[in-house]
C-alpha cells in the first residue's frame, strides 16, 4: 500500500454532499429517472463530467441536492461517505454539512441531522466514536455508546475513526435561517456537533448577513471555520479575519496585507489543492499558497472539500502536495500529524490521536 493511503490522515473540510461516491448519484439519479422526475442521461452527463468552474460546481450541487435530499437518502450518503473516508486511514473527520428543509419530503433542519446520525451510527466497516464527552443522561447517547462498546466487547478489532459534525450556514440563508442553524448546531452538542461553517457560492451573500448568528454561535463556544477569500473579495477577507474564526477555508485570493494579517493572526488554513485547480480558482499548482504557508510554517492542513465532485481523495490531495512541492514522506507524515493541532476538540481527543500517530511513526520506515 503507498505510504500516502497507509498514513493516519486528519480531513477537517469535507462536505457531505460533495463527497458522494458517483456510483450512488448514478444510482440515485436513475432510480428518480424511472420515475420520470429527472432525465437520466442529461443528469449522468452532468455528474461525469470532471472540470467544472466555480460557478458550475454550485449548479452541481442544486442538482446533487435535488437526488439526495430525502431521509433515507442522507442517512445512506452519510454512512458511505464516513467508511470511505476510514477505507483511506482517516482517522478523525470533521464532517460538515448544511442542514436543509425540504417541506415535500417532511424534512426539517433537525431531522436532516437526525437523518445524518442515523447514517453515522450505520456505518459497520470501523468503530466509530461520535463524541468524546458522553452524557449518559441522554437516551440517543446510551444508545450509540451501547453499539461502540459492543465492537469493543466482541473482540472485533476494528480500525476506529472519530466524527465530528459542522453544521454549514448557505450563503443564500438569511439572518434567521442562520440563526436556526447554530441553534440546531447548540441543540445536537452532545451528538458530536463541535462548530459552524459558512460557505455556499461565495459571489452570493454578504458577510454583515451571516455576523448576528456567527457571533452567537462564538459566544455560546462552538468553534468557526470561514470559506474565505474564494473569490477576490478583500472587504470581506479582512472582515472575516477580524472575526477571528478558529480555521478558515481556501484563501485563495488573498493579496499582500490579507496574507500579512493572516500570519500575523495565525489562523490555520484548510487548503484544498483539487478543488481550487479544478474550480480555476488557483490557475496552477506552481503559484498554489500552500508552498508559501508551508515553507513559513503558517498552520495548515490538507483537504479535500469535495472528494466525489472533484474525483479526489485525501491520500490522493498528500501524493499531490508530495509530489507538486518536493516533500518527503518523514514531513508528509508531520504534516499530517500536525492537523491534530487543528481540530474542533479538546485535549483528551488530540492525546488519542497523538498515540496513533505515535503507533504510526514506528513503521514508517
Ligand atoms: C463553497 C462549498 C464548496 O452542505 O449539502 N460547498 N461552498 N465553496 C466550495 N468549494 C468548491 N463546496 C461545497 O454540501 C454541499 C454544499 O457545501 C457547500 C455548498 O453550499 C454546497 O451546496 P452539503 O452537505
Amino acid at each position: 500500500m503507498d505510504w500516502w493511503v497507509s498514513m493516519p490522515k486528519v480531513e477537517l473540510h469535507a462536505h457531505l454532499n460533495g463527497s458522494i461516491r458517483d456510483s450512488t448519484l448514478l444510482e440515485l439519479a436513475r432510480e428518480l429517472g424511472d420515475r420520470g422526475l429527472v432525465r437520466f442521461p442529461d443528469v449522468e452527463c452532468v455528474i461525469l463530467k470532471h472540470d467544472r468552474s466555480l460557478t458550475e460546481v454550485f449548479k452541481l450541487f442544486d442538482l446533487i441536492h435535488i437526488l439526495t435530499t430525502d431521509h433515507e437518502t442522507v442517512t445512506r450518503i452519510t454512512k458511505e461517505v464516513i467508511e470511505d473516508f476510514a477505507a483511506e486511514n482517516v482517522v478523525y473527520l470533521e464532517l460538515r454539512t448544511t442542514p436543509k428543509k425540504n417541506v415535500s419530503k417532511g424534512m426539517t433542519k433537525k431531522s436532516y441531522m437526525e437523518a445524518v446520525l442515523e447514517g453515522i451510527r450505520a456505518v459497520t466497516t470501523v468503530e466509530v466514536d461520535i463524541f468524546s464527552e458522553p452524557n449518559f443522561d441522554c437516551p440517543a447517547n446510551a444508545g450509540i455508546y451501547a453499539r461502540s462498546d459492543g465492537c469493543a466487547r466482541n473482540g472485533t478489532a476494528k480500525k476506529k475513526i472519530y466524527v465530528r459534525l459542522l453544521l454549514s450556514i448557505d450563503r443564500r440563508e438569511t439572518t434567521e435561517a442562520a440563526m436556526e442553524t447554530v441553534k440546531l448546531a447548540l441543540e445536537m452538542r452532545h451528538l458530536g456537533v463541535v462548530g459552524i461553517d459558512l460557505s455556499g457560492n461565495p459571489v452570493i451573500g454578504e458577510w454583515i448577513t451571516f455576523l448576528p448568528a456567527l457571533e452567537f454561535a462564538k459566544e455560546q463556544g462552538l468553534l468557526i471555520t470561514l470559506h474565505c477569500g474564494e473569490v477576490p473579495n478583500q472587504v470581506e477577507i479582512h472582515a472575516m479575519l477580524d472575526f477571528l474564526p478558529a480555521r478558515i477555508g481556501h484563501a485563495c485570493c488573498f493579496g499582500e496585507e490579507e496574507w500579512a494579517k493572516l500570519k500575523s493572526l495565525k489562523i490555520p488554513v484548510e487548503i484544498c489543492l483539487t478543488s481550487n485547480i479544478k474550480t480555476e480558482t488557483i490557475s496552477s499548482l506552481d503559484i498554489h499558497h500552500f508552498a508559501d504557508l508551508y515553507n513559513s510554517g503558517h498552520p495548515i492542513v490538507l483537504c479535500t472539500d469535495d472528494s466525489g465532485v472533484f474525483s479526489t481523495s485525501v491520500s490522493g490531495e498528500y501524493s499531490l502536495a508530495s509530489s507538486s512541492f518536493g516533500i518527503q514522506k518523514r514531513e508528509m507524515f508531520q504534516l499530517a500529524r500536525n492537523a491534530v493541532n487543528f481540530i474542533f476538540e479538546g485535549n483528551k481527543v488530540k492525546l488519542e490521536l497523538e498515540q496513533v500517530f505515535d503507533l504510526a511513526a514506528k513503521s514508517l520506515e
